[in-house]
C-alpha cells in the first residue's frame, strides 16, 4: 500500500514493488536536459530523478 503519498507504481500493476524500484533505479540520475528523462519519475518536480525521489520512494516502498 502506498497511502496518500506520490504513486510510485511506475509499470501500473497497482503496487509499488519491486519491478517499480528496477524502472527508478534506471530512470535515477537523469535531469530534464536528458533525452531520455520521463517527468513521470521526478515526483517532486524538481527536473531531475535523483535524491527527492529516494526519499520519497524509501518511505512508499512496502507500505
Ligand atoms: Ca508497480
Ligand atoms: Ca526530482
Amino acid at each position: 500500500m502506498i497511502g496518500a503519498g506520490p504513486s510510485f507504481d511506475f509499470n501500473g500493476d497497482g503496487t509499488a514493488g519491486f519491478a517499480d524500484s528496477v524502472a527508478f533505479a534506471e530512470a535515477f540520475g537523469r535531469t530534464s536536459t536528458d533525452a531520455d528523462f520521463d517527468p513521470g519519475f521526478d515526483l517532486d518536480g524538481d527536473g531531475t530523478v535523483g535524491l527527492g525521489e529516494f526519499v520519497i520512494f524509501a518511505g512508499a516502498f512496502g507500505e
